[in-house]
């Protein structure tokens, strides 16, 4: 068994059908394979507050629901995740790897949506006790392949395509304004091609935070 100096943080993030599940997921392979101990989470969910928010987020039959109403949501099921699952695991000096974090509110309800940024930003860091990942995988696609890979029939994924646009948009300018953070992949590559990329640059962070293999 591994042991880690401290927890870390890794998240995952992307338009839908980006391929970000399967790159968390194969990475979550490799951790289990390489005894690191870690937990797995997807946003919104993982807790079952979580997945009751998401199961209203998602839901068609709610096509209503004003953004501010959506982000609140989004906010409160990250909230219930950080204090149930997320801050425990990374005393216990795990390495916790999230299918989307606080990223995608930035990209679907700043940039999708135009909320304030400023607001957002405030909110955020309320719902999380200020925690961020250490490291971010943006896998990067354009909007019709990624719809084209994903099943589209969500309350998200109804939206039209230039509401995806500008969700592209934000997170390719989230990831020019944390370079150090946010590693671009290239979705369009295959899957292993992908993962291996994503492991080479776990193992190189974990050594960098002195982790020894
Ligand atoms: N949302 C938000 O608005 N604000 C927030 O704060 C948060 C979320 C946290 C739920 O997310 C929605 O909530 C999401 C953002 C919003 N809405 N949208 N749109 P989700 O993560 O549950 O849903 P998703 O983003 O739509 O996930 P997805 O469609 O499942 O996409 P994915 O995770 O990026 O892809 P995947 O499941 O890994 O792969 C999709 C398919 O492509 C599958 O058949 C794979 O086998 C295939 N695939 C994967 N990689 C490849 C490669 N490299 N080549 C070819 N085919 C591939």
């Amino acid at each position: 068994m591994h042991s880690l100096k401290r927890g870390v943080f890794i998240s995952f993030e992307g338009v839908e059908g980006s391929g970000k599940t399967t790159q968390a997921e194969a990475l979550v392979e490799w951790l289990a394979r390489s005894q690191i101990p870690h937990i797995f989470v997807r946003e919104p969910g993982s807790t079952s507050v979580g997945e009751a928010i998401r199961e209203i987020l998602l839901n068609p039959v709610n096509k209503e629901m004003h953004p501010k109403c959506e982000v609140l949501l989004f906010l409160a099921a990250r909230s219930q995740l950080t204090y149930e699952k997320i801050l425990g695991a990374l005393n216990q000096k795990k390495v916790v790897v999230a299918d989307r974090f606080s990223d995608s509110t930035i990209a679907y309800q700043v940039y999708g949506h135009d909320l304030p940024a400023r607001m957002v930003a405030i909110l955020n860091r309320f719902a999380t006790a200020g925690i961020k990942p250490d490291l971010t995988f943006l896998v990067d696609i354009d909007v019709d392949t990624g719809r084209q890979r994903s099943a589209g029939n969500d309350r998200m994924e109804k939206r039209d395509a230039q509401y995806h646009e500008r969700v592209r948009e934000g997170y390719l300018r989230l990831a020019r304004r944390a370079k150090k953070r946010i590693k671009i992949l290239d979705g369009s590559k295959p899957v292993d091609v992908l993962s291996n990329e994503v492991i080479v640059q776990v193992k190189q962070f974990l050594a960098r935070k002195g982790h020894k293999p």
